[in-house]
């Protein structure tokens, strides 16, 4: 027995997604799971206080660009509250330009529970790390780490210790992870973002021409990255 329901909000971003209402908890829907979503946060515009009007722009820009390379998957940004700043921009820009809502649109939800409590498949999911690609500190890496486990921890560790700036990594969950059992996510892609923030490491001191750049730079290798495991 299959449902449609609208789970996110209003705007060119309303995505209908079947929800099958006597699934078990934790199986994935056929035909939801056969679309590869990657799932995404806004990079660098909370703890590292990149302005939310350059970054909607260059979202926008970096997702135009790869849209025909998408094939049939999809890019979904992802944020915690229907208030987000950062999502009412990226939504209206990305109307404007006349973006297919089908391949990208947003979503108001926790990036770890998309599946159990939105209803949303996504097998690879962005987080916007540190240079140590460490656990804990806030934001969504604390988030996805936790949610991860220790077996993310350990894939990441296995691939790279440290990130640069504009740089994305992509790390295979191990099936023992929660997020793989649990929420259908077979990787994620780690991204160093460009730093605003006086109080954390390498601030670029509100030198926006090198902060797009970088900023750029970081959603290509993701793009990149998540298109090399998509196809
Ligand atoms: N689900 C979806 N979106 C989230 C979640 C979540 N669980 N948590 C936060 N966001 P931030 P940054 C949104 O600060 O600015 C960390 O401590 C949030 O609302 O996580 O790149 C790292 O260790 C915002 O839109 O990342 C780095 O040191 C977006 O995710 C530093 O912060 C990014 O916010 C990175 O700072």
């Amino acid at each position: 027995k299959t449902q449609e329901t609208v789970s996110s909000s209003s705007g060119m971003a309303t995505q209908k997604i079947k929800v099958h209402e006597d699934m078990a908890p934790g199986s994935i829907s056929q035909d939801e799971s056969d679309i590869p979503t990657l799932a995404f946060p806004s990079i660098s515009t909370a703890d590292f206080q990149f302005d939310l009007e350059k970054a909607s722009d260059v979202i926008v820009g970096k997702v135009e660009e790869f849209m025909d390379k998408l094939g049939n998957a999809r890019l979904v940004l992802v944020d915690l509250t229907e208030r987000s700043k950062i999502l009412s921009l990226v939504r209206a820009k990305a109307a404007e330009k006349k973006i297919d809502s089908k391949r990208f649109f947003t979503f108001i939800g926790d990036i770890c529970q998309l599946y159990t409590k939105g209803g949303l498949c996504c097998n690879v999911i962005a987080n916007a790390a540190n240079w140590r690609l460490k656990p804990g500190g806030g934001g969504v890496n604390a988030a996805i780490f936790n949610a991860g486990g220790p077996a993310l921890e350990a894939a990441t560790k296995e691939q790279a210790r440290s990130l640069l700036p504009g740089n994305a990594l992509v790390v295979r969950l191990p099936s023992t992870s929660p997020l793989y059992s649990k929420e259908g996510v077979t990787h994620v892609i780690h991204v160093l973002g460009p730093n605003m923030n006086p109080r954390r490491p390498n601030c670029l001191d509100n030198d926006y021409v090198k902060g797009c750049k970088v900023l750029e730079d970081a959603y290509s290798s993701l793009f990149k990255g998540f298109l090399s495991i998509a196809n």
